[in-house]
């Protein structure tokens, strides 16, 4: 098959999805073309059959905002047209499905016909999508689809109660890990270069949302190196992070805080961290838990969203309601008190992140795919 993906080539996890996969499907043979204003960033290696194309918007003096939907939209034409797509798969509904609803109908008018489907991520549905501005094109633009999946039964849900007029099917195909990437042997971080007296590792990856509550991350880890040794490392940058080293002052914690910025590839520092910490406000699926898991840390979340799909309270981690810092520290050090607990934990929360292993999930999106092909109706 002939795939086009469109995605943010952004840290956040729609991006990462997207690109794994397009990797995944390039190995299976398919023929994948990602679209984007730059190349993704886990884009890190080209095979045969993967390709770039780059949408640049050209900057005019009249353009307070460019256009980036319309040129992403002439490029969508372009390269489905060139290259002979047999399908487009959007990741994240803004404005990437309207875009490809629009070149949809171009190409219709030129005799081509190209289906698309669209991956509802997150904040496209319960954040940025909730703003009434954005309703009628987003409804609009998932109802056209030819499919449309939601990473998780809770993002499903919440894209019917936030958009009522949606009637289209949406179908849940989660997000997935390469397991084979996280193998220890794999993995060269050297643990004291962190915690040189051996100390409990905390660990948090994110893009410093205010969605993500990391001053909740901060209170927990304050109550628990009261209990255990420990420290804490941050991984990821955002509008947060000013605030967020107030509060490490205003703590004291800053001697126990190391604070990596953006890694790629954060399979090598978790592979040494003893615990993960998600405080998020909401979280339609958790990729970044999904990622320790994978690495055999036990996470402390919050419930919200789709977390608790992943996350399974009292086995692979606790799950606690938003805000409350004083359980999850409890609860983190109920699991780092001892290192029998600790290695229960670790090694459920890998028995975890099996279930979401990509050689379970690709298949899902390959047969979504030839039944899409089958069925469009143009
Ligand atoms: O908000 C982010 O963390 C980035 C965002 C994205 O789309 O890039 O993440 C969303 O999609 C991820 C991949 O499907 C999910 O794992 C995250 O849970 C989701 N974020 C939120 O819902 C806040």
């Amino acid at each position: 098959m002939k795939i086009g993906i469109v995605c943010y080539p952004t840290f956040g996890g729609s991006g990462v999805v997207a690109t794994e996969l397009g990797t995944a499907l390039a190995a299976k043979g398919h023929q994948v073309h990602f679209i984007s204003y730059s190349q993704p960033v886990r884009l890190d290696f080209f095979s045969g059959n993967l390709f770039y194309h780059e949408v640049s918007v050209s900057d005019y003096p009249l353009f307070d905002y460019q256009p980036y939907e319309l040129v992403l939209s002439s490029k969508l034409v372009d390269v489905v047209k060139y290259e002979k797509l047999d399908l487009l798969h959007v990741h994240y509904a803004i404005p990437h499905a309207s875009a490809a609803y629009m070149a949809k109908q171009i190409l219709a008018s030129q005799g081509i016909n190209i289906p698309f489907i669209t991956t509802l991520h997150g904040t496209d549905i319960t954040l940025v999508g909730k703003d009434p501005s954005f309703e009628p094109v987003i409804t609009f633009a998932i109802n056209q689809s030819d499919a449309v999946t939601a990473v998780s039964e809770s993002l499903k849900k919440d894209t019917y109660i936030n958009f009522p007029n949606v009637n289209k099917e949406i179908s849940v195909i989660p997000n997935f890990i390469r397991l084979d990437d996280y193998k220890p042997e794999n993995q060269h971080c050297d643990k004291k270069a962190y915690a040189p007296y051996s100390e409990k590792l905390l660990i948090h990856v994110s893009n410093f949302r205010k969605v993500k509550r990391v001053e909740d991350v901060l209170y927990v880890f304050d109550k628990v190196r009261k209990a255990i040794p420990s420290k804490l490392i941050l991984i990821g940058d955002g509008p947060e992070r000013a605030n967020i080293e107030k509060l490490c002052r205003e703590l004291d914690t800053c001697n126990d805080i190391k604070s990596l910025g953006k890694i790629v590839n954060p399979e090598q520092i978790l592979s040494i961290a003893d615990l993960f910490l998600l405080t998020s406000e909401t979280e339609s699926f958790g990729l970044a838990a999904l990622e320790a898991m994978a690495s055999k840390v036990p996470v402390i979340s919050t419930n919200s969203g789709g977390i608790p799909e992943v996350n399974i309270n009292g086995y692979s981690g606790y799950l606690s309601n938003v805000g409350d810092v004083e359980e999850m520290a409890n609860n983190a050090i109920h699991i780092l008190k001892d290192n029998v607990t600790l290695s229960i934990f670790k090694n459920n929360a890998y028995e975890q992140a099996k279930k979401f292993d990509i050689a379970k999930i690709l298949p899902m999106y390959e047969d979504l795919y030839a039944r899409v092909l089958k069925t469009a109706i143009y």
